[in-house]
């Protein structure tokens, strides 16, 4: 590390093997009963929620430190109707014609289609944008970013969990490509929209597609 690195304590409490089995499991139980949902209520949600979530998602790691990430939180009616719009215009491409016949049948089991309802019902989108390259404020100088893509997957990771524990339902959609929202939010070309998270209550007897996650015994290996 450079010496020139100033250093602080590690603010840390060591927690007993029992008390990490404990928490550990009961974190599992809370998030496995995430489940993605297509029909929201418009019920409103309050900005202070979506902010301290944002926040929770800006303490992820990334690459340098450069927290290559910027989230664009739409709450306009405005603003949704013409983000519904122009992604239903790229889902419709999609589904008439870019998707392979693998992909569709692969998707089959999901009910999609390109009718983005939930983009105008949700009280919020929230718009997750990777930050490529940036102006440094201290010299004026262009500067990249680094691992954009790992950093901002691992702060959308954290803004699922934070939103999920603050009782609140997610979508993660990814029309694509989602060029229109640099468009649409006025963002520069050096951010590249990573994905477009759905935010709000469940609609009221909301359903979603009975699947399930593989074991863990499909999803780790022990040496
Ligand atoms: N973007 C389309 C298609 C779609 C693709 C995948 I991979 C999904 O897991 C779900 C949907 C849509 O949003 O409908």
């Amino acid at each position: 590390m450079d010496s020139k690195t100033s250093m602080e304590p590690l603010a840390w409490e060591r927690r007993s093997d029992a008390a990490m089995v404990t928490v550990a499991q009961a974190t599992y139980e809370r998030l496995r009963t995430r489940r993605t949902v297509r029909e929201f209520s418009a019920d409103p949600v309050p900005r202070a929620v979506i902010e301290a979530c944002i926040q929770t998602a800006g303490t992820a790691p990334s690459g340098a430190n450069l927290q290559p990430w910027h989230f664009v939180a739409v709450n306009d009616v405005t603003v949704k109707r013409r983000i519904r719009e122009a992604a239903e215009a790229e889902e419709r491409e999609f589904y008439e014609r870019r998707a392979s016949a693998e992909w569709k049948r692969t998707l089959a089991p999901l009910g999609t289609n390109a009718e983005k309802p939930f983009l105008e019902t949700a009280p919020w989108l929230i718009a997750i944008f990777a930050v490529n390259a940036f102006e440094d404020p201290a010299t004026g100088e262009r500067r990249q970013t680094y691992y954009p893509k790992e950093s901002v997957g691992i702060a959308t990771g954290m803004l699922i969990a934070a939103l999920h524990e603050a009782g609140l339902a997610t979508l993660t959609h990814t029309p694509s490509p989602m060029g229109f929202l640099n468009e649409i939010l006025q963002r520069p070309a050096t951010e590249k929209p990573f994905l477009l998270l759905v935010v709000g209550h469940p609609a009221e007897g909301a359903r979603v597609p009975s699947i399930g996650k593989k074991t863990i015994g499909q999803i780790v290996t022990w040496r």
